[in-house]
């Protein structure tokens, strides 16, 4: 590889950057070391790039600045937080603020998921939760259930244990066997649901997959299933009707632990606090990332319920430390300030609401796309919709390009291959819904 550098045209005048040293993640380097995109100043729905160019954020960054960018309040927080206490062990010690974070988490769950274990990453919460089900079995003396059920589609994370749970080939082709005892449902995107807003009637019966694998691996021997209620990173994938409901039963008959990923859906993108409550459907843990400090500051959490977390507790030598698991950061007291000042930002401005309801107008503009060039099928839910391109020559080739021309016309937006998913900050007004809407319809048109 040749050398890279790259020359502000912003900032301090004349700043040239090396890029040679950073090891992008999930970033074609070569590509992005050849024609930049710098981005400088955030703020609100909008980044600005160091041309000064200002560009809407379709993306809530990657679906976690929720409450818009650079919000001063949980600067401010972080800030007084570090000058007070910077850090403590959260091994044998601990500080006030994991304490209210974790009590205020466990308002908003539903159920009785008010158990809350903190970690730094989606991934992270996922690897947690896949231990916690683990631990939960063996306390209860069914130590046998070992096997996880996951889905294809889905994204969680890219430690180990969301490896063996991924059902992005990409995301695991290189990496060995992983986990053992991990299978696969269906996804659940089917084409009699396609261009259907909200969830569509058909694929319900997909949820017996899950059946399937009790009765060809026997349930003694599952721990658990992992979804994301709506598979956010492959394309806003929204539940059939009945699908979780069904899930929940058939986990239900045969002691096999429910787990939603709600590190997307979760602190308000579906119009509820979680998308358990959208659906109606309550799992048995919980994994929650992103928003849930607004992204200033790396938290994610698993809510486990207080049947599961009493069990381990019980099950345990009094003195003994019940789970051997934990990290270093884990509840991070900057966090747990930016937390805090996320979720009253959250309350105080009625931002679940507001995202509730933005959601008719934000679904009607992305399904307005239907017959634009290219576009093959449209899904959204909440304030969250994607929407799938015919392929160009290589598969991804033309998500590709599209999310590039779309930044140079001011819209940022994620693409997974050939698909594109919006999920705005639950700031928006109406109008940037529509600017939105706008560049999307005219960059497609153009190309
Ligand atoms: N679960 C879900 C449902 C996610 O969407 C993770 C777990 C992992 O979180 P961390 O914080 O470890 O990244 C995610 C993350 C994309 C994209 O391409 C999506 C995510 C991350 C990076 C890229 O859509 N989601």
């Amino acid at each position: 590889m040749g050398h890279a550098d790259y020359t502000l045209h912003t900032g301090t005048a004349g700043t040239t950057l090396s890029l040679d040293e950073l090891w992008m993640p999930f970033t074609s380097n070569r590509e992005f070391k050849a024609d930049p995109r710098i981005v400088v100043r955030a703020e609100g729905m909008h980044y600005w790039d160091d041309r000064g160019n200002r560009i809407i954020d379709a993306s809530s960054g990657l679906f976690c600045c929720a409450a818009g960018h650079a919000r001063k309040e949980i600067a401010e927080a972080v800030h007084r937080q570090l000058g007070e206490l910077d850090f403590v062990s959260p091994f044998l010690r601990a500080h006030p603020k994991s304490f209210e974070l974790a009590r205020r988490v466990a308002e908003l769950t539903p159920g009785d998921l008010n158990r809350i274990f903190f970690v730094n990453s989606g991934s992270e919460a996922i690897d947690t939760a896949m231990k916690i089900a683990l631990a939960y079995h063996q306390a209860r003396g069914e130590a046998g259930r070992t096997m996880f059920v996951s889905r294809e589609r889905a994204y969680h994370g890219v430690n180990f244990g969301g490896v063996a749970l991924s059902g992005i080939v990409n995301n695991r082709r290189r990496y060995g066997p992983g986990v053992a005892g991990v299978v696969h449902m269906r996804h659940t995107q089917v084409p009699e649901n396609r261009f259907t807003p909200g969830q569509g009637a058909h694929g319900a019966e997909l949820a017996d997959d899950l059946l399937r694998f009790v009765n060809l691996y026997g349930a003694e021997n599952i721990a658990a299933c992992f979804v994301e209620p709506i598979a956010g990173s492959s394309g806003c994938l929204v539940p059939p009707q009945g699908y979780l409901e069904r899930l929940r039963r058939i986990c239900d008959d045969h002691g096999i632990l429910l787990v939603f990923d709600e590190v997307i859906t979760g602190f308000g993108r579906t119009g509820q606090t979680f998308a358990a409550q959208s659906f109606g459907v309550t799992p048995d843990l919980m994994t929650m990332a992103k928003a849930l400090t607004n992204a200033a500051q790396p938290m994610g959490a698993v809510a486990a319920s207080e049947r599961i977390h009493d069990t381990i507790m019980n099950a345990a030598q009094a003195g003994s430390i019940e789970l051997f698991h934990g990290y270093t950061y884990s509840g991070h007291p900057a966090a747990c300030a930016a937390g805090l000042a996320t979720l009253d930002i959250y309350r105080r401005d009625g931002l679940f609401e507001h995202a509730r309801a933005l959601s008719p107008r934000f679904l009607d503009a992305m399904f307005s796309l239907e017959g634009s060039p290219h576009v093959t099928d449209i899904r959204g839910y909440g304030l969250f919709a994607a929407f799938d391109l015919a392929p160009d020559g290589a598969p991804g080739h033309r998500g590709f390009v599209l999310q590039k021309r779309l930044f140079d016309s001011g819209l940022n937006l994620k693409t997974t291959g050939d698909t594109c998913l919006v999920a705005p900050p639950f700031i928006a007004s109406e109008s940037d819904i529509d600017e939105i809407a706008s560049i999307l319809r005219r960059t497609l048109a153009s190309g």
